[in-house]
């Protein structure tokens, strides 16, 4: 058994929460903040039978896009705060950040 962490943009959290649903998976949605933006986002704990593992990396690849964000950094990226002019700088947040575990024990009581 595999235990999947999938850390999405909460655009897409809605839409790969019922799509897990209609593909069977069982999944808690935690709300979470990346620790870069420092502006909220969505981590999924998916646990996982081995031989649906690709399944669910297919539909969590399907339901997750790529995109471009402005930021503004607040300090300069290093370096002296003197005469500093906050320049917005753009990122390319990836669709789904993803960190497959292996399980030791699985147990419901
Ligand atoms: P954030 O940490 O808010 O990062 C958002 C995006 O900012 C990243 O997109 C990346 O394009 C950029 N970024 C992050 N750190 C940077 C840095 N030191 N310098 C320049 N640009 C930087 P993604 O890589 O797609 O990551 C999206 C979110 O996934 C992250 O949000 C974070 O919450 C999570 N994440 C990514 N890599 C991780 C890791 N190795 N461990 C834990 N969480 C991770």
């Amino acid at each position: 058994m595999k235990l999947v962490m999938a850390v999405v943009q909460d655009k897409d959290s809605n839409r790969l929460q019922s799509a897990l649903v209609e593909s069977g998976f069982k999944a808690t949605k935690l709300a979470s903040t990346g620790g870069f933006l420092k502006s909220g986002n969505t981590t999924f704990i998916i646990g996982v039978d081995d031989e649906k593992k690709n399944e669910l990396l297919t539909v969590i690849k399907k339901n997750c896009q790529s995109r471009d964000q402005i930021i503004t950094p607040v300090s300069p990226m290093g370096g002296s705060t003197d005469a500093y002019i906050p320049q917005p700088v753009e990122v390319e947040v990836g669709g789904a950040t993803v960190f497959i575990l292996e399980v030791a024990e699985f147990k419901q009581y």
